[in-house]
């Protein structure tokens, strides 16, 4: 299997060129849920230790449906599909452009939530015009364990968000560890507590905002396996940006910046979307190709589909 992995801001996506498995033609919402459904083991094997990590995402690229996009693009954790993923997005775009598959300039990529625009800047810079992003819930009180009462909104940024600015600790790197222990805590709240996006949909992320020396905010994101995103998380940062935009805090087209927990950045900005309180994020970031692999599965590899937690 044929990969190239790279990093976004410091978090990382492995892009899997060849030996993938066959998921036909139909939607990409469709081959998303069939690559879920029948390939289990192999999403695990990419993403999993040992040839993974926990915060690894997985970009298969498949043909599109729509033929003016430059690919069509499946992404998985270590435990499922995401509907988009901001990161890997960069990611994606600077391993096409390493490739010599795109050129500077706007690309469209299908995904299984909808089309996303990537506009290549340099060889290590992109931005990405997400899908629409919306406030479903301002406001929720949620009353979680050894915590209190934290308020926080349920937002969709291309993944489901609750955003709190009720800080169990300050977001420092030090703190990653009970961040991650309270952040798991409040996503066992909302589920307890019967909270959920759209559709019945489970909220999987969980974002901290606090203040920044540098940035507009620094944030802690709680990713669906459990380890938190290195980077300022690109849907976390829309489902942020709709909820400032519902707020009436920040403007379209002003300029947001967010830095993560290890002080990495994204430059942000929204246009009006089709209806009121929806919008279009813009999220403008780095990335660099760190490998050009071929992974190998050994007949007798005991851990060929990963180290199941
Ligand atoms: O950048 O959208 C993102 C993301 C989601 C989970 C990890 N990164």
């Amino acid at each position: 299997m044929r990969v190239i992995d790279s990093h976004t801001e410091g978090e990382p996506t492995r892009v899997i060129l060849s030996g993938g498995p066959d998921l036909g033609m139909g939607s990409l919402a469709e081959r998303a849920e069939r690559l879920a459904r029948e390939h289990g083991d192999f999403c695990s094997s990419v993403v999993l230790e040992p040839r993974g990590s926990e915060a690894l995402v997985g970009a298969l690229l498949v043909p599109p449906s729509q033929p003016d996009c430059a690919a069509g693009v499946i992404y998985f954790n270590t435990v499922g599909n995401l509907g988009m993923c901001g990161h890997a997005t960069i990611g994606t775009a600077i391993t096409l452009a390493h490739l010599g598959r795109i050129a500077p300039g706007q690309h469209r990529l299908e995904t299984p939530v909808g089309v996303v625009t990537i506009d290549l800047h340099s060889p290590q810079e992109a931005s990405v015009t997400n899908v629409e992003s919306y406030r479903l819930h301002k406001d929720v009180r949620l009353e979680v364990e050894g915590l209190g009462t934290i308020r926080g909104d349920i937002a969709w940024g291309g993944n489901w968000f609750f955003i709190t600015r009720d800080l169990p600790r300050a977001l420092v790197p030090a703190h990653i560890e009970p961040l991650r222990a309270a952040t798991l805590r409040i996503r066992t709240a909302l589920e307890v507590q019967g909270w959920t996006g759209t559709g019945g949909a489970w909220i999987d992320h969980v974002v901290l905002i606090g203040p920044s020396q540098q940035a507009d905010a620094r944030n802690f994101v709680l990713c669906p396996g459990g380890s938190h995103d290195r980077s300022p998380c690109g849907t976390g940062s829309s489902a942020l940006l709709a909820c400032l935009a519902a707020d009436g805090a920040l403007s379209p087209r002003q300029e947001w910046v967010q830095e993560s927990i290890i002080g990495s950045r994204y430059v942000l900005h929204f246009n009006p979307g089709s209806e009121v309180g929806r919008i279009v994020p813009v999220i403008r970031g780095r990335a660099w190709v760190t490998a050009e692999a071929e992974l190998k599965f050994a007949a007798d590899d005991p851990y060929a589909a990963g180290i199941r937690p």
